[in-house]
């Protein structure tokens, strides 16, 4: 493999000039975080690009998450429902705030919540659904909102997978109460690190946007227990320069995403994962299923030796990460789909980083390896 190692998460750099110029700026301004210039802008474009009331931009998902959580929820050992195949992250904003998570299964074709699981899990403690559009995919938003609204819940979503991504005429973002994007380094839009929060309502954005500064209202008045969630102005700058180019992103992630399905179609021992065809996504993530009589193991401990560094996304699953669960290798039998998942998903290196020509090649080694097996 010449251009190798292969990363699932190499970063997407739109123009670096462009992002040196602006650097350069904030440097000489002396100002370099605490709702400046930059941020501002960035945040006025992301509403309009999302379609979206209110962004506010953080310094990373995470902590959007907790400051969101712990201003819709509260902390006070309420359940809060999540799907148990997710990044850790989600669970762990959770925890951290001493919530208890309760975690639902997922759909075998989306991997997201499946809301009739989610409906089975709910009890006088629980407080709010916590949706992810895992992959990009925008969840079962109707029916999660359903049931919210018929128990009185509070619904958002961790969208951080998602930016771009679009259920009808509506875009990730605008979805349940508030939402919340990643920009890490390894995301579609990145800005080194960082995230947002989206939302219609004027109160809570209100709200957030002194939750993310400690609660300060004022100079020297403090209104709201809060927490330091800002944006520095550096990514900021990242971020405004990231939003020229990700449509051209998205565009190179569905062609090596095309590649990757016309590559792999014939070998049903690699089943690539499919975008449900009434949702728009952004490619972000390539992944597939690998029959279980494969090692999935195997496969990447080969990939890695070939300079392809894919993924086992997300393993072990969050309800067998401490302080959850332990990682004693005893499924959950009322988790199934995430436990099957668990085991079996392999994240591909993609994106505009590699050439379709990589990804034939990495294609190619799925395939010898596969073959090697039936042998
Ligand atoms: N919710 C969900 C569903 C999430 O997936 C995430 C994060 C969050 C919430 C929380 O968002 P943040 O708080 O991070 O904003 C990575 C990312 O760190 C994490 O953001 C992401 N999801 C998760 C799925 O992946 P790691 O530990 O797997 O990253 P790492 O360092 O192994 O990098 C992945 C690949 O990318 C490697 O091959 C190296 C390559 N890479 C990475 C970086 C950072 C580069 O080539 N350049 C880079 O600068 O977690």
């Amino acid at each position: 493999m010449t251009n190798s190692p292969f990363h699932v998460g190499r970063p997407n750099i739109h123009d670096p000039e462009a992002f040196l110029q602006l650097a350069r700026k904030i440097l000489d301004s002396r100002w370099l975080t605490n709702n400046g210039q930059y941020v501002r802008d960035f945040e006025t474009a992301l509403a309009s690009r999302l379609g979206v009331r209110h962004a506010i931009a953080a310094c990373n998902a995470t902590n959007a998450l907790q400051i969101l959580l712990r201003t819709l929820v509260g902390g006070d050992g309420r359940e809060v429902i999540l799907p148990a195949f997710t990044f850790v992250a989600t669970a762990q904003a959770v925890g951290w705030l001493g919530l208890r998570p309760v975690f639902a299964d997922v759909d075998p074709h989306t991997h997201c919540l499946d809301p009739e699981d989610v409906r089975r899990r709910i009890t006088s403690k629980t407080a709010a659904i916590l949706g992810v559009h895992l992959w990009g995919t925008p969840c079962d938003v109707d029916s999660l909102s359903a049931l919210a609204r018929a128990h009185d819940l509070r619904l958002i979503f961790d969208a951080a997978h998602a930016f771009g991504s679009a259920r009808g005429a509506t875009q990730v973002g605008g979805f349940g109460e508030a939402e919340v994007f990643s920009f890490h380094a390894t995301k579609v839009l990145n800005t080194f690190e960082g995230g947002c929060i989206t939302t219609n309502d004027d109160a809570l954005a209100e709200k957030l946007r002194l939750i993310r500064n400690f609660g300060f209202s004022g100079l020297d008045r403090v209104e709201y227990l809060g927490s330091n969630a800002k944006m520095p102005e550096i990514c900021a700058a990242m971020g405004l320069v990231n939003l020229v180019g990700v449509d051209r992103f998205i565009e190179l992630n569905r062609e090596r995403y095309s590649t990757y399905h016309e590559a792999l179609a014939d070998i049903p021992e690699f089943k690539l994962y499919d975008f449900p065809s009434d949702i728009t996504t952004n490619y972000q993530y390539v992944l597939g299923e690998v029959d279980p009589r494969i090692s999935r193991d195997d496969l990447v401990a080969f990939l890695h030796s070939k300079g392809v560094l894919a993924r086992k996304y997300f393993t072990p699953g969050v309800n067998h990460v401490p302080p959850f669960g332990v990682d004693d290798g005893v499924a959950d039998p009322t988790l199934p789909v995430s436990e099957h998942l668990a085991r079996t998903v392999l994240v591909l290196p993609s994106g505009p980083s590699l050439s379709d020509d990589d990804v034939r090649a990495i294609s190619a080694l799925i395939r010898t390896f596969v073959e090697a097996q039936r042998a």
